[in-house]
């Protein structure tokens, strides 16, 4: 038979190309192909879709979650405020659909309500863990779906989770510590002042300092601005320095001089939201929205989200390696998981067998028992009952013989009497 051509990858060495350490060849083009626009197709495309962002703000009633968002968003959410009797800390979603420019925004803010409120804290966070728990859950099942539609589907994942501590000057709550220790592998925490204009600049300086240290020793983990990329590690290096924010929100106008700047009136002057000397809003709003949103996003994906997905494979018994380290597909997972279910269920099948065998041998046992118990009676009335029928026929008997003895004596004495009247007649017959 003759033997049909090879198709192996031959591999042409040019001297004027790169050839990498991975055996793929840099080649330089000599011309115009068109790929230098896969940027703007990227871009167009997430212009298109628009894009999502979802905030978890932690923080204890009244301590201003809704201004600073309406703050950030420069918009009126119009957040009624809460009360503070609620028994348990709850959650309020609410998604808006905002617009700058021509890019879409699905922001969906989640918010604690009544959090702090209790007298007793400790189960305060598992609402919270409850929540973010759901979104990666959800997400995972869509994932797992054999139609999945990615497009329309809103990723709810929360993106970061702004924690408002309470500006009392001193140090974290233990509430504080427990919820984002808690939380900190399922979501990026940026720890935020509230109310910074409640403390005299040299507190707070002190303040934040007290507060990085006590989450450093309580090992919680916050999200740390990315220094891995050129454009923005400086400027983000910098602002990891300033953790936490000290942060103010207002939504009123005031007049400065001739400018209409959002702020704070206080007596002694104007306390300016955007004025980076007078509080951290700016840089957090730039942070947030400008620099590092992606990064957010990015890192909720491939850190929390990823880690979610992964424990919950395991627990399903799913794996990437065998036992003996080598990798295995998911045919072959699933073929194993169903012979080990075949198994089990023999398994069950056959102690199922065994235990109704012992029970069916007890009854067994039981019944013969009782069986016995109930022959050993019947043989123990059937001899009462003889011994009876034998006194009964000792009676019977005795007294046919006290019969016949009456009938022998009445027959007797009629004789004589029978004799005593022939002898009184003759007496009589005599006599006359
Ligand atoms: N001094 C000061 N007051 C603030 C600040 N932010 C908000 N407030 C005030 O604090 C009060 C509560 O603010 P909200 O934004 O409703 O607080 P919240 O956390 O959303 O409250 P609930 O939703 O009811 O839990 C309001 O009277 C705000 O004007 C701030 O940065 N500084
Ligand atoms: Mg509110």
């Amino acid at each position: 038979m003759a033997e049909g051509p090879l198709h192996m990858p031959t591999q042409i060495h040019d001297d004027e190309d790169i050839q990498k350490e991975d055996n793929i060849r840099c080649l330089t083009t000599r011309g115009h192909f068109g790929f230098e626009c896969l940027p703007c197709q990227l871009v167009n495309r997430s212009i298109q879709q628009g894009f999502t962002f979802n905030i978890l703000c932690v923080g204890e009633t009244g301590i201003g979650k809704s201004t600073l968002i309406d703050t950030l968003f420069n918009t009126n959410l119009k957040d009624k405020k809460s009360s503070h009797f609620y028994s348990n800390v709850g959650l309020k979603i609410q998604t808006y659909e905002l617009q700058e420019s021509n890019i879409q925004l699905k922001l969906t803010v989640v918010k604690t309500v009544g959090y702090g409120d209790q007298i007793n804290k400790e189960a305060s966070y598992q609402p919270i863990v409850d929540y973010v728990d759901a979104q990666f859950e959800a997400y995972l099942q869509e994932e797992l779906k054999i139609k999945r539609s990615f497009f329309e589907y809103h990723d709810s994942r929360i993106h970061v989770c702004l924690y408002f501590i309470s500006p009392t000057g001193h140090s974290l709550k233990s509430l504080d510590l427990v919820t984002m220790k808690n939380i900190d592998s399922k979501v990026n925490i940026i720890p935020l002042i509230a109310k910074a204009d409640t403390i005299s600049k040299n507190d707070l300086q002190k303040f934040k300092s007290k507060i990085m240290n006590e989450l450093i020793s309580n090992g919680v983990q916050i999200y740390q601005f990315p220094t891995d990329d050129g454009t923005t590690a400086q400027v983000n290096s910098s602002i990891n320095e300033l953790l936490p924010f000290a942060v103010v929100g207002s939504m009123e106008e005031v007049k400065v001089g001739k400018r209409i700047v959002r702020g704070r009136h206080y007596p002694w002057g104007v306390l300016q939201v955007e004025n980076e000397n007078h509080c951290d809003f700016v840089k957090l709003r730039d942070m947030l929205l400008c620099t590092n949103m992606e990064n957010l996003k990015e890192q909720t994906h491939i850190q929390h989200y990823e880690c979610y997905r992964r424990s919950k494979l395991q627990k399903m018994g799913f794996t990437d390696v065998g036992p003996d380290n080598h990798p295995v597909s998911f045919q072959e997972i699933y073929e194993t998981k169903r012979q080990e279910f075949y198994d089990q269920c023999q398994k069950e099948e056959e102690e199922l067998k065994w235990r109704f065998m012992q029970r069916v041998k007890e009854k067994e046992i039981t019944f013969k028992e009782a069986e016995k118990e109930l022959q050993d009676k019947f043989e123990q009335l059937k001899m009462a009952q003889q011994e009876e029928i034998m006194k009964l026929e000792e009676e019977r008997r005795q007294l046919e013989e006290e019969i016949r003895d009456f009938y022998k004596m009445k027959a007797t004495s009629e004789t004589l009497r029978a004799q005593l009247c022939t002898n009184i007649k003759k007496d009589k017959d005599r006599k006359k």
